[in-house]
């Protein structure tokens, strides 16, 4: 057996990440070394479920965005088979994973039995396509659920009261609220709903072959969860939906055992019988972990379908922006993180109408225009924005007379359209400043000491510049952008390790002293910038972010949701 920190000789930790687009894996060796990875797109490689980046958005219910459950399930099977070509399942001492936060799966009564005795001599997707009450998981992008958010804001005594109770005030894609949604419009689905899962906890019930708990940091995501005490609130509970704490489960920490690999598994696929499944979290917590995330300076930007600005703190301090969530790789301390809706597929519009479809095209764009773009700051929603809560639509606006630091005579005016290069910078700069303001006002480091950089835009160097520029900080990026299932492999390997131990171990005793010789280790990208010229470039920054967040403001008070 292992001493305390090493892992043994020979084993793989298999880490997965079920996101909005892709399922995806990652396998580390005992030296925390990537040994293999695999991807299952939904759009491609299981075109016969139709999906676009892998949601379905309902015509008929503005803001309703669902996902196919079994899709999720089917991808599973394929994956594996991808994976069984490139490593030795028996070789797996423990898997992991992430999903993507907030979506849900409802177990139609019942299905505990047929989860519990799968056939390994059929498919998962023909035995488990009976097995929920509805076929439609609710997932993040999500926007229909302003009533059932005020209802249950206003039974618990306000959002800040809400806010403190679980670390976020309501918001329309977490899991409380749809299920409030669902209990209101479709009581017989609720009514005939034995277990509700997180589609993090729903992967890792299949690979259990039982209901497996919500993790407390994925928890957090759901509206329902006492942030100080780690237990569901009941006053929370009762403001959602009747009879719902039944119908959650236990919570459990993110870096505990959540069961041995299911029989089938073991028949199937030849997993070891003893390989541990721990518990699966939410993918913005596996990022944190894959980042290895550990100073309170430190940023991490990801930008992925969402785009998510996350960090550390010793304390909770929820308030009406910004996510609190139990840091998923100790027992005490907390993560804070923004989410924003646009973030990749509004690019990759942009993209499209202005730089050719072609990502190399919009960086000589990026590249061509000056920072600061002459003032043009542009507001993309091609989905209802989550941060700020801004309906669809794109507005842009040149700030004039900027360019002096001390001017008060900063003034705005609309336009209809920018041409495409500063279109291109537009988006890319907004973003940015939207960050940072924000980050600002929910007490993150200002400036940051670094900004880690992760998810599928952080391998495009030239936003990377706009980052630092923008942040006035070095910006730094790990081997590979997907760190969700990479941090999910290594929190395969840390609840391993805190299961041989019998008691927590700190996740940097996998690594420690050790960091640049795994595949974790992080390296600098762009510098931050020391001379004059760009100390006067972030004050202009600093300026046309206040800009930003001054005529953001007075959008949301003209048409934002209430
Ligand atoms: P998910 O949230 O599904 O895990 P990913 O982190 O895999 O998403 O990111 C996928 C996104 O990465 C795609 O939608 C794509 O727009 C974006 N992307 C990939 N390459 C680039 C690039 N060079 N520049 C900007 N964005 C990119
Ligand atoms: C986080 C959020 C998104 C999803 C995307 O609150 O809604 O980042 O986790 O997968």
């Amino acid at each position: 057996m292992a001493g305390r920190g090493s892992l043994p000789e020979g084993s793989l930790f298999l880490g997965f990440d079920s996101s909005t687009q892709s399922l995806k894996a990652t396998v580390l060796n005992n030296e925390l070394t990537i040994v293999a990875s695999e991807i299952v797109n939904f759009d491609s490689d299981l075109p016969h479920y139709k999906t676009e980046g892998g949601v379905y958005r309902d015509p008929a219910d503005d803001g309703h965005i669902y996902s196919p459950t079994i899709m999720w399930v089917e991808a599973l099977e394929l994956l594996l088979e991808k994976l069984k070509t490139k490593i030795n399942f028996s070789e797996v001492v423990a898997v992991s994973g992430s999903g993507q936060q907030h979506g849900s799966v409802y177990w139609k009564k019942g299905s505990h039995p047929l989860l519990s005795s799968l056939d390994p001599g059929k498919s998962l997707l023909s035995q488990l396509k009976d097995a929920f009450s509805t076929m439609d998981s609710p997932i993040w992008m999500d926007s229909s659920t302003t009533k059932q958010c005020r209802e249950i804001e206003n039974a618990v005594g306000g959002a800040l009261e809400l806010a403190k109770l679980t670390g976020s005030r309501a918001y329309e894609r977490f899991t409380g609220p749809q299920i409030r949604k669902i209990y209101e419009t479709t009581p017989d689905i609720y009514e005939d709903t034995e277990r509700i899962s997180l589609v993090s906890s729903f992967m890792a019930s299949i690979l259990v072959g039982s209901y497996a708990s919500i993790d407390e940091t994925d928890g957090a995501g759901m509206n329902l969860m006492d942030i100080n005490q780690r237990t569901w609130s009941k006053t929370v509970l009762e403001a959602t939906a009747p009879g719902l704490e039944g119908k959650l489960g236990n919570l459990a920490p993110a870096y505990s055992v959540a069961g041995r690999v299911a029989p089938y598994f073991v028949q199937r696929f030849q997993f070891d019988k003893n390989c541990l499944v721990i518990q699966w979290s939410g993918d913005n917590p596996s990022s944190l972990a894959g980042l290895t995330l550990n100073t309170p300076g430190d940023l991490a930007i990801s930008l992925g379908t969402s785009d998510t600005v996350f960090g550390i703190t010793a304390e909770a301090k929820p308030s009406l922006e910004g996510h609190v969530f139990p840091n998923p790789v100790e027992p005490d301390g907390y993560m804070v993180m923004l989410c924003y809706k646009n973030g990749s597929l509004t690019r990759e519009d942009v993209r499209n109408q202005c730089a050719e479809k072609s990502w190399d095209v919009f960086n000589s764009y990026l590249e061509k225009t000056p920072p600061l773009n002459g003032g043009k700051l542009g507001f993309y929603y091609k989905d209802h924005e989550i941060l700020p809560p801004l309906p669809v639509g794109f507005h842009r606006y040149i700030v004039e007379n900027f360019n002096d630091v001390s001017s008060d005579n900063v003034v705005e005016r609309e336009v209809e359209e920018f041409d495409p290069p500063s279109e291109v910078r537009a988006i890319i700069e907004g973003q940015m400043l939207s960050m940072r303001g924000h980050a600002e006002r929910f007490g993150m480091p200002n400036p940051p000491k670094r900004i880690i950089a992760t998810g599928g835009a952080s391998t495009n160097g030239s936003i990377l510049k706009s980052i630092a520029q923008i942040f006035g900080c070095p910006v730094f990026t790990v081997q590979r952008p997907d760190s969700a299932s990479l941090g999910a492999a290594l929190r395969a390997a840390h609840g391993w390790l805190c299961n041989a131990e019998g008691s927590f171990v700190p996740i940097s005793c996998l690594y420690e002293g050790n960091l640049e010789k795994t595949s974790l280790g992080s390296k600098l990208v762009v510098p931050a910038g020391e001379k004059e010229e760009d100390r006067e470039l972030l004050k202009k920054y600093t300026l046309l972010m206040r800009k930003r967040m001054e005529i953001e403001r007075r959008l949301v008070e003209k048409i934002g949701r209430a």
